[in-house]
């Protein structure tokens, strides 16, 4: 095990929470689990805004810098079709969009909350006003999905998270592929929670999409701690051979980000950080978080230094 001083490699920003329920232009519950890209220059949120039924949508944010300025659409921008998709009848959760630069598109890998539990969906869509559905691509219970950007000889590659047994048997990340995004199979784990006292044990899952680096595929990941008081959602990283996705080179030991402050604590679901995206200019990520299941958080760092971090805290250091 590593004992160097622990030095911070994410750093929140002063105005955090960057996003409110209250900057929303209509009334909401909470706003969350945003994804994020950019688009002509411009950072685009998919937000998750939870009405005060309970049930979510997804709301589109757009900010010149990233970091303020947000011009947050009037009405929800995507909305769940219950009527024709009735998987869809608890509300769309959690967005991971992903640029497929060959189609000029990004796919949204999202929640639907059907009758039977919670599922991964697909949608489309060139300008984020108008989104075509791709349709349920996992059956529940599964969440936690984002797509890569590119294919693996010919085939496009999806990171999900089933739950087995009720959870009972621990929740893993998996990996699965497809040719056309519609049809999936060769399914396999690819990391898997560790177990007993790891801050990773029994449920762990995909945070925002992968990331292509020189190195690899960086993956972040939440790991579920459960305490007596509720659980903890932390943040560890994961690195996969960019050929290979299912090759996992390195994994951190302890977790890179964890609650602190009073709006990560305090919340719906106080103790939850919660990322479905980032974004990379040179060597800045910006990582944009659900904060306790209330509100949007932004942590910034270098991608070097994470990488670094990584290489540091890496788990086969501890064998
Ligand atoms: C996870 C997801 C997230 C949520 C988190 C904490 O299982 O459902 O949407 O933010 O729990 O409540």
């Amino acid at each position: 095990m590593t004992m160097t001083r622990h030095t911070e490699v994410l750093t929140r920003h002063p105005s955090n929470p960057i996003i409110t329920s209250a900057d929303l232009p209509y009334s909401a519950n909470s706003v969350f689990n945003p994804a994020a890209t950019i688009r002509d220059g411009e950072t685009i949120l998919l937000m998750r805004v939870e009405d005060r039924r309970g049930l979510s949508h997804l709301t589109v944010a757009r900010s010149p810098d990233g970091v303020a300025r947000w011009r947050i659409d009037r009405a929800p921008t995507f909305v769940g079709k219950p009527d024709t998709h009735p998987e869809e009848i608890w509300g769309i959760e959690d967005p991971r969009v992903t640029f497929i630069e060959e189609e000029q598109r990004w796919i949204v890998a999202y929640t639907a909350y059907s009758r039977g539990g919670p599922l991964v969906s697909l949608a489309a869509t060139e300008d984020f006003k108008t989104f075509e559905r791709l349709g349920a691509v996992m059956p529940p219970e599964n969440k936690d999905a984002a797509l890569f950007p590119v294919t693996f000889a010919g085939r496009w590659a999806l990171i999900h998270r089933p739950v087995p047994g009720g959870g009972d048997l621990g929740a893993h990340m998996w990996l699965s592929f497809s040719p056309d995004l519609k049809h999936w199979g060769d399914h396999g784990v690819l990391l898997k929670a560790r177990a007993g006292g790891w801050w990773d044990a029994r449920k762990i899952g995909l945070s925002p999409p992968p990331l292509e680096t020189d190195h690899g595929w960086l993956v972040l990941y939440h790991g579920v701690r459960t305490t007596a008081s509720g659980s903890i959602y932390r943040l560890g990283l994961a690195l996969l051979d960019l050929e290979n996705p299912r090759r996992v080179l390195k994994r951190s030991s302890e977790w890179l980000f964890s609650p602190r402050e009073p709006y990560e604590r305090f919340g719906d679901v106080g103790g939850a950080v919660f990322p479905c995206g980032w974004t990379l200019v040179d060597d800045e990520i910006r990582l944009y978080y659900g904060a306790a299941d209330t509100s949007i958080g932004l942590a910034t760092g270098r991608l070097s230094e994470l990488l670094a971090w990584l290489d540091e805290h890496d788990s086969h250091a501890d064998e």
